[in-house]
């Protein structure tokens, strides 16, 4: 039997025996880091001795980050990791156990890690907003892809969608608005402290961004201080983009800056945050440069490592700052020239890895201003190869990005990312070499079911056999 896992492990080998059939006596034994996700994944109860037959036994090794080691055999199926590992672990069983259908899943023995450390999904949620039920779902999306990166864009100028504690006055006035009239909504500390835990269960930093300086219409709309002449611009819910702006010179600026980033950075335990720094149309560079750089020192003083799009290259940034390529229509040397500097690189070049992108020319849903991204596009590249002459050890991950312009319903988003995220997450997971769209796309095909079961919305058509 072929084993049609997506993304493809570092090393699989079967063994000879049986497999294993999960039983209802099959007793899981896992450390307490793990133990209440993987009863729940699995539908196991916990047995805390463990007979030793009949058992998914975790343990805790010594492998770094997310690497493990899973075997199949008969009577025991055991994972070796960190918690982190033992995560992914778990995300390569629950594919073996639905691939296995009813039958056993056969026995084996893998050996995985990842090849890039950050493998993210970035969710606009202005444009549209998408709360929290919808986006616990996208975080099961994730951990069954092996992906640990979930980007929440909370502000644009349409609307501003987190809770800030010490400026109420942006949900209050600038939250229930989105995109053509659609209705807004925003995520409150209370959502935000239950989606980051139930990511972090899942081994997924939540980033949430703060797009500045431009794409602030929301928070001028809130603020009138933060307007040269003090009065409140009118909400915007259309979909151009670059008129707005925060101008470091107001006086009530930096301490604007200040608090938003401060809240931010104690909503999100992780250990970044994005300040934006995309599409500013009305700006020097001098004046656009000299912003970020502010902007990053204060994600810096508020404990956190700042990540900026890919403009954001421009600025002299601090030690360890990440830079987030987009455009494909502009000139990357900005950002190899960065990198060269010791910045590190998130990849997600829109022509592959936008999935607000159509999938092709007629698509009902989507934009294409970066072209149409099919399923082989959003696959067949290598993102060491992506910036030539940068060392690949700059390269510190590939995100994939949802905006939401056109985006409307759960089935919507869900349909854009499926089949394509999965597509993106072997892309980031897999090593280059075990990477072959030929042989990717029935592994692909064979993933359907599960989006079916687990009531995925999903563009069927795009997974037709390659021609
Ligand atoms: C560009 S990508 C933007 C967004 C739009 C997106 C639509 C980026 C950093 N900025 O404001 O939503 O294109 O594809």
């Amino acid at each position: 039997m072929s084993l049609q896992l997506v993304p493809a492990p570092t090393h699989l080998e079967t063994r000879p025996g049986d497999g294993f059939v999960f039983t209802e006596n099959t007793a899981l034994v896992a450390p307490p880091g793990v133990a209440r996700y993987a009863a729940r994944l699995l539908g196991l109860g916990l047995d805390a001795d463990g007979d030793g037959s009949d058992t998914v036994e975790l343990t805790l090794g010594a492998q770094p980050g997310e690497a493990y080691t899973l075997t199949v055999d008969a009577d025991r199926i055991h994972i070796d990791g960190s918690t982190a590992g033992l995560v992914r672990g778990l995300a390569t069983l629950a594919q073996l156990r639905a691939l296995a259908a009813d039958g056993a899943v056969p026995a084996l023995r893998i050996e995985d890690a990842p090849r890039f450390a950050r493998r993210g999904l970035m969710i606009d949620v202005v444009r549209h907003f998408f709360g929290v039920p919808t986006l616990r779902r996208v975080i099961d999306l994730m951990a069954a892809y092996k992906l640990n990166v979930l980007h929440l864009h909370l502000t644009d100028d349409q609307g501003w969608r987190f809770e800030s504690a010490s400026r109420p006055e942006l949900t209050e006035r600038s939250s229930a608005t989105a995109v053509g009239g659609a209705a807004g909504g925003y995520l409150s500390a209370a959502d935000l402290a239950g989606l980051t835990e139930y990511a972090a269960q899942r081994g997924i930093e939540v980033v949430g961004e703060i797009d500045l300086p431009g794409h602030t219409n929301a928070a001028l709309h809130a603020v009138p201080e933060l307007n040269a002449g003090g009065a409140a611009t009118e909400v915007y819910t259309g979909t151009e983009v670059g008129f707005s702006q925060l101008t470091l010179a107001l006086p009530a600026t930096t301490g604007f800056l200040t608090d938003v980033i401060g809240d931010l950075a104690s909503l999100t335990p992780g250990p970044h945050l994005h300040i934006g720094g995309d599409e500013v149309h009305t700006m020097e560079r001098e004046e656009y440069v000299e912003f970020i750089e502010a902007a990053a020192a204060l994600t810096a003083a508020a404990g956190k490592t700042p990540i900026v799009w890919g403009e954001g290259a421009a600025a002299d940034l601090p030690e360890g700052t990440l830079v987030q390529l987009w455009d494909t229509n502009s000139d990357p040397a900005p950002i190899a020239a960065a990198a060269q500097r010791g910045v590190g690189v998130i990849l997600s070049p829109a022509k592959h890895v936008y999935l607000d992108m159509k999938y092709h020319d007629e698509y009902p849903l989507g934009l294409d201003w970066a072209g149409t991204v099919g399923v082989r596009d959003s696959y067949d590249w290598d993102p060491e190869q992506y910036l030539p002459g940068v060392d690949p050890a700059a390269i510190v991950g590939v995100e994939a990005a949802l905006w939401t312009e056109t985006i409307v319903t759960e089935a919507n988003l869900f349909t854009m990312l499926l089949p394509r995220l999965a597509a993106v997450a072997e892309v980031a997971w897999s090593a280059q070499s075990d990477r072959d769209w030929e042989a990717f796309a029935p592994r692909l095909a064979a993933q359907e079911p599960f989006w079916g079961a687990a009531g995925y919305a999903h563009d069927p058509d795009a997974l037709a056999p390659v021609g």
